[in-house]
């Protein structure tokens, strides 16, 4: 290791390093808390070439990468073992918007640029990058990609896949695979891309890529809607997609409950409504210069009795204020406490059927949970999280967690669907990989990390 190390240090300069642990905590802590790994060392490469040779360095010296980005993933899959023996090789130093080629509608970045940095070059350019979540004041294109990310505007624009146009990755033995091209069309082959992207790190370090613009949206009209009962949301979306022809930016759920530690643990949030109601959709759509669109698209749903109440942003700043209470709702569970993370998906035409069939588990399995519900019910996607009574040891919250956990997975695999809808599997959902997508798509995907990566040096101990 420590010839390693002095290598290492000679390949990225003094501002390339950093062995001090204090300093590294951030990088070595998962953003919950929940995982805490060490390291000998933080490598913050300038250049591919730079990471090419740091790649090359530890492969031949047998050593493990974890690649990190923005350190915002909620499943553990940017942090090193405890062993400390896994270098951490952050992408944060490559961080250029490289070109906006606005006449092809795309956006060429390093892999360490920050999303909301990503997203104002587009804007700049008079155009739109729609990828868009909580995180998105930290968390990295690199990371996005790799995780295939979700977030606010699936519905509409897909998954961080959907925008990938090129990649450039840098293989596990330091080849530098260059596919950073722009076109909707290229059928030359394999589209080797597509293999990295979801793949946390296990299988190449991003280095940059090319991803796909849309034309500015105009003027968002957005509202936060009261509803008895989460079951019709799916109903609602339905109707709402036909009055306004589709154009629905985003569609997210979230309960009282969630609001409600909102409330209580964020300075200055406050739902804008004097009625409680059970739960709320936030709705954003692209009505650009005709906003009446969306009022008058509430109005008929409020006469079917779908809708209780809504409030419609008067402007920007009431807008942002609702979007507040939305992106401070990890924050707001984190201060809460621990709770279970269950980031899962659905058919929309089971949403109904998981909404109804999960409250009612949760009853039976035990009345004292907290769960904690809200999410991007639009792309079938909940966040269900779950809240344990408070005094539980640590060795009564690992079983009740486990049964908890395996009784909602497997009613989410009954109803065809995914126990990791878009945080990724990390370290957390590992087990859970080879139980519910165990024979040949688990042994295609082992006998891909093999054959990438036969030395297994690129995140160990993540995904599979
Ligand atoms: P990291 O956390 O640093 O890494 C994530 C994974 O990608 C790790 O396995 C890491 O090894 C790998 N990785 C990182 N960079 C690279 C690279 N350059 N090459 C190869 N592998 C790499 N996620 C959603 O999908 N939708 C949401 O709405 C959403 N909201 C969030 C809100 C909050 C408040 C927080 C804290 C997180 C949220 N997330 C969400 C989760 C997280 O932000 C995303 O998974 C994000 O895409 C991770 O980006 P990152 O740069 O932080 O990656
Ligand atoms: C969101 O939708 C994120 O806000 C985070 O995906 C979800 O904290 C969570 O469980
Ligand atoms: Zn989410």
């Amino acid at each position: 290791m420590t010839t390693l190390l002095k290598t290492l240090k000679e390949i990225l300069g003094p501002q390339g390093w950093n062995c001090d642990p204090e300093e590294l905590r951030p990088h070595t802590t998962e953003w919950r808390g929940v995982y805490e790994g060490r390291t000998p060392l933080l490598a913050r490469p300038a250049t591919v070439d730079q990471v090419a040779a740091v790649v090359r360095a530890c492969a031949d010296a047998g050593v493990a990468i974890v690649p990190q980005g923005g350190n915002t993933s909620m499943c553990g899959g940017a942090i090193p073992d405890a062993t400390g023996e896994q270098i951490i090789l952050s992408l944060s130093r490559m961080n250029r918007v490289l070109d906006v080629d606005a006449a092809n509608f795309s956006i060429t970045v390093e892999a360490g640029c920050v999303l909301a940095d990503a997203q104002e070059a587009a804007t700049v350019a008079g155009q739109y990058l729609p990828l868009s979540l909580g995180a998105e004041g930290s968390c990295q294109i690199g990371g996005n990609i790799a995780t295939n990310a979700g977030g606010l505007n699936v519905g509409r624009y897909g998954t961080a896949r959907a925008l990938v146009l090129g990649l450039e990755v840098v293989l596990a033995d330091g080849t530098v695979m260059n596919s950073l091209r722009s076109l909707r069309k290229d059928t030359a082959g394999y589209d080797l891309k597509q293999l990295f992207i979801g793949s946390e790190g296990t299988l190449g370090i991003i280095t940059a890529a090319t991803l796909r613009l849309f034309p500015d949206p105009g003027q968002l009209a957005t509202a936060l809607v009261g509803i008895e009962n989460a079951g019709v949301a799916v109903d609602i979306l339905a109707s709402l997609k036909t009055a306004l022809d589709d154009r629905i930016e985003s569609f997210e759920l979230v309960s009282q409950r969630v609001f409600g530690l909102v409330e209580r643990h964020i300075p200055d949030a406050t739902l804008p409504f004097t009625e409680e109601y059970p739960w709320y959709l936030l709705i954003e759509t692209a009505t650009g210069s005709t906003p009446q669109l969306l009022e008058d698209a509430l109005a008929t749903e409020i006469e079917r009795e779908r809708i209780l109440d809504a409030v419609i942003a008067k402007n920007s700043k009431e807008a942002e204020a609702l979007w507040r209470l939305r992106h401070s709702i990890s924050e707001a569970e984190r201060q809460d406490g621990k709770a279970l993370k269950h980031d899962v998906s659905v058919p929309l035409s089971k949403m109904q059927q998981f909404l109804q069939r999960g409250d009612e588990l949760l009853a039976r399995l035990r009345p004292d949970l907290r769960l904690i519900a809200f999410g991007h019910v639009g792309d079938g996607n909940l966040h269900y999280n779950v809240g344990l009574p408070r005094d539980l040891t640590e060795e009564e919250w690992a079983t009740e967690g486990a049964r908890i956990t395996r009784a909602i997975y497997d009613l989410v695999a009954e109803l065809g669907g995914s126990f990791s809808a878009e945080h990724g599997v990390g370290q957390s959902k590992r087990a859970w990989l080879a139980e519910y997508r165990g024979g040949a798509e688990l042994e295609l995907m082992q006998l891909l990390k093999k054959t990438l990566d036969p030395a297994n040096i690129l995140n160990p101990g993540k995904v599979i």
